[in-house]
């Protein structure tokens, strides 16, 4: 299979460091969405990222979709997302907030790094910062114990947990010292993983 992506983009870390939890063998594409935006359009016809080329050719876009097909190959036990019921729904429930933080994150950084200063709009770059700060706040509470929910890793923490090193490393601001001390910690726990460190963040 080919990952294609850098791990500098939240969307295709999560799936590159749930392909290592999995133990499903990849090799890189690192293309960049601006940078190789001609060579990204004949792979996705928008010119996003994550794509997976299966070994047979076939594409899957977007990371929740590739992540839904990696799931189904690893079967309902080992799934990182459970199977059916309010355990489902409470773990996709969470994944949906952290894949928001990462979303508004990047957002944040477009309109407030990319746009040039004097077309950039501060109603919209304060919502979204009230939107990555009200994400974290809803988050915090839920960390409190080693995972987000149960008693293992599951597809939450790896989401929360790589739009938090993005975040951290893209836009510190958000993250002051001891603002979050449960996210924090849910961080370093994540990051300590061999998954995870298989996959280091890269801010370019
Ligand atoms: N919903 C998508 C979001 C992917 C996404 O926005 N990726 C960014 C890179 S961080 C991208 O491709 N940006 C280029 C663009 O949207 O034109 C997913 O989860 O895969």
């Amino acid at each position: 299979m080919i990952l294609v992506g850098q791990y500098d983009s939240p969307f295709v870390r999560r799936v590159a460091v749930s392909m290592h939890y999995y133990r499903v063998p990849y090799e890189r594409r690192v293309l960049s969405v601006y940078g190789d935006f001609d060579e990204m359009r004949g792979i996705h016809p928008l010119g996003k990222v994550p794509v997976l080329q299966l070994d047979d050719g076939e594409l899957i876009y977007d990371s929740s979709l590739i992540l839904d097909y990696l799931d189904e190959r690893a079967g309902p036990e080992d799934a990182l997302v459970p199977a059916s019921g309010p355990d489902r729904r409470a773990v996709q429930r969470l994944v949906a907030i952290g894949l928001g933080l990462a979303e508004k994150s990047v957002e944040y950084r477009t309109e407030t790094f990319r746009r040039p200063a004097d077309k950039q709009e501060p109603d919209l770059a304060a919502r979204l910062a009230l939107q990555i700060e009200s994400a974290l706040a809803w988050l915090e509470p839920r960390a409190e114990k080693t995972w987000l929910h149960g008693d293992r890793l599951t597809q939450a923490d790896i989401t929360a947990a790589v739009a938090i090193t993005n975040l951290k490393g893209k836009i510190p601001a958000f993250m002051p010292a001891g603002q979050y001390p449960n996210l924090d910690g849910l961080t370093a726990r994540a990051e300590a993983l061999d998954c995870f460190l298989a996959a280091p963040f890269s801010e370019a």
